[in-house]
C-alpha cells in the first residue's frame, strides 16, 4: 500500500530516511524499492516503456528503520507523449516532503552504453554538483553474467569511474533477481544510513534544484550573452576586414585600370609614331620612286623628241637636196627647217598641254582629264604641230609641197611626242 505524505514535518524528517529513486526505465527502481519493503508496493513488470507513470512513495520500516521511499518514472527517455519531465520532477521532490537524503541513482550494470553515459550527464545537469553529496549509485542487472567484478568495471570505463569519484565513490551492487538475499538490503541500508549521517541529516531539496535550474539559466544567459558578443566581435571583425579587403581590392583594381589606361595611351603614342614615321617613310619612298619614274620617263620622251626632230631634219634634209640641188647647203637649209618644224611641233604639244593645265581648263594642275578631253588635246596639239610645221615648211622650205608634207608630219610627230604621258 502506497503511503503518501504530503506535510513539511520536521518529526517526520527525523524519524524517516528518504530516498530518492532515480534512473532509467527499466532497470530495477520500483523492484528495488519492492525487495526493501520485501512488498510488492510499488508495479513492476518488463515494458518497453516506463511502467511507472507518476511518483509514488511509500513508507515502512526497512531493518528496523523507517524509510520512505519515492519511485519515479523515467525523467529522461520517457516516451509518453503527455509526460512533462520537469513538473513530473517537481513533483517527485514535493513529495520527499522537505527534500531527499539519499538519491539513489540506478545505473544497469550489465550495459553501460552511451546512454548511460548521457543520464549521468542529464543527472548532474538537473541536479547539480551539490546533488552528489546525496548521490548513491545503485548498480543492478548484477545476475546477468558479465565476466568482470564491479570494482573492475568501474575502472574500465574513466567516465562512469570519474562519476563515481564524483559521487565520493558510494555504489552499492543489487540482484533484484535475488529477492530473498536480504543481506543485499542490510548493506544498502547501513551505506545509506553512513551517508546520512555523514550529512548530518540534511537533504536534497526542491529549492536545491531550483538554485541550480536559476544558476544553470544564469550560466546559459550569460554563455549566451558571452557568444553573442563574440558573435558581434566577430561579425565587426569580419565587417572590418571585409570592408579593407574590398577597399585594397578597390584601389588595387582602380591602379591595375590606371596602368592598364597608361599602356594603353604609350601604345597608341607608339602606334601613332610608328604610323606616322611608316607613312612619312612610305611618301618618301614613293616621291622617290616617282622622281626616279619621272626622271626616266622624261629621259625616254627627250630621247624620242630628239629622235624625232634629227628623223624629220636628215629627211627634210634630204628631200630638198633631191628637189633642189645636191649642195650641202641645201641639205643645211632642209635640215633646219625639218629640224625646227619638229621642235615648232614640240613647242605646240607643250603649249597645248600648258594651257591644259591652266586654270582656264582645269581646276588644279594635277588633275588629269577624261579620255575625251584628252583625244580632244591630242588632237589639237597634231593640229596645231601639223599647221605649224607645214608653216615653216611651206614659208623656209623654199615652196616645195613635198617639203611642206614633211614638216607638217614633223610638226605633228613633235606635237605628238610633247603630248605623251607626263601628267
Ligand atoms: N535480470 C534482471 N532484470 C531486471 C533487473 N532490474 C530490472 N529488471 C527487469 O526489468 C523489469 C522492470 O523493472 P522495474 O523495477 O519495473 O524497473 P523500473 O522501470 O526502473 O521501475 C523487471 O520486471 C525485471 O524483469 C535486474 O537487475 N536484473
Ligand atoms: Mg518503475
Amino acid at each position: 500500500m502506497s503511503l503518501s505524505k504530503e506535510t513539511n514535518d520536521p518529526q517526520f524528517m527525523e524519524q524517516n530516511t528518504v530516498l530518492l529513486l532515480i534512473g532509467k526505465s527499466g532497470c530495477g527502481k520500483s523492484s528495488t524499492g519492492n525487495i526493501m519493503f520485501n512488498s510488492s508496493v510499488f508495479e513492476s513488470r518488463i515494458s518497453s516503456s516506463s511502467v511507472t507513470r507518476v511518483s509514488q512513495t511509500h513508507t515502512a520500516s526497512v531493518n528496523n528503520r523507517s524509510v520512505m521511499v519515492v519511485d519515479t518514472p523515467d525523467f529522461r527517455y520517457s516516451t509518453h507523449a503527455d509526460f512533462d519531465s520537469d513538473s513530473e520532477l517537481k513533483r517527485a521532490l514535493q513529495l520527499c516532503v522537505s527534500g531527499a537524503h539519499v538519491i539513489l541513482l540506478f545505473l544497469p550494470l550489465s550495459t553501460f552504453t552511451e546512454q548511460e553515459q548521457e543520464f549521468i550527464h542529464w543527472f548532474e545537469q538537473k541536479f547539480g554538483a551539490e546533488a552528489l553529496r546525496f548521490t548513491l549509485v545503485l548498480f543492478t542487472h548484477a545476475d546477468k553474467p558479465h565476466m568482470r567484478t564491479l570494482a573492475e568495471l568501474i575502472r574500465g570505463n574513466t567516465q562512469l569511474s570519474d562519476f563515481i569519484n564524483r559521487c565520493g565513490r558510494r555504489y552499492h551492487e543489487f540482484n533484484i533477481k535475488a529477492p530473498a538475499n536480504r543481506r543485499q538490503v542490510t548493506e544498502l541500508m547501513e551505506k545509506v544510513e553512513r551517508l546520512v549521517s555523514e550529512n548530518t541529516h540534511s537533504f536534497y531539496t526542491l529549492e536545491m534544484m531550483e538554485d541550480e535550474e536559476k544558476r544553470r539559466k544564469e550560466e546559459e544567459r550569460r554563455e549566451k550573452e558571452k557568444k553573442e558578443r563574440e558573435r558581434q566581435i566577430t561579425l565587426e571583425r569580419v565587417r572590418r576586414e571585409t570592408e579593407i579587403r574590398a577597399r585594397r581590392e578597390y584601389e588595387e583594381a582602380k591602379q591595375w585600370q590606371e596602368e592598364e589606361k597608361k599602356k594603353e595611351r604609350e601604345h597608341q603614342i607608339t602606334l601613332e609614331r610608328v604610323r606616322r614615321e611608316t607613312e612619312i617613310r612610305v611618301r618618301r619612298e614613293y616621291e622617290e620612286e616617282q622622281k626616279k619614274e619621272r626622271k626616266k620617263l622624261f629621259k625616254q620622251i627627250t630621247l624620242k623628241r630628239l629622235c624625232v626632230i634629227a628623223a624629220f631634219s636628215v629627211v627634210s634634209g634630204l628631200v630638198l637636196m633631191s628637189k633642189k640641188d645636191s649642195s650641202l647647203w641645201m641639205f643645211m637649209c632642209g635640215f633646219i627647217t625639218g629640224g625646227s618644224a619638229a621642235t615648232a611641233g614640240v613647242g605646240c604639244g607643250f603649249l597645248c598641254r600648258l594651257m591644259w593645265k591652266s586654270s582656264f581648263f582645269s581646276s588644279s594642275p594635277h588633275e588629269r582629264p577624261s579620255v575625251f578631253r584628252y583625244f580632244l588635246l591630242k588632237t589639237s596639239g597634231v593640229v596645231c604641230g601639223l599647221a605649224v610645221g607645214a608653216a615653216i615648211g611651206q614659208f623656209v622650205g623654199r615652196n616645195l609641197l613635198l617639203v611642206t608634207f614633211i614638216n607638217g608630219l614633223a610638226g605633228a610627230a613633235g606635237a605628238w611626242t610633247a603630248l605623251q604621258r607626263g601628267w
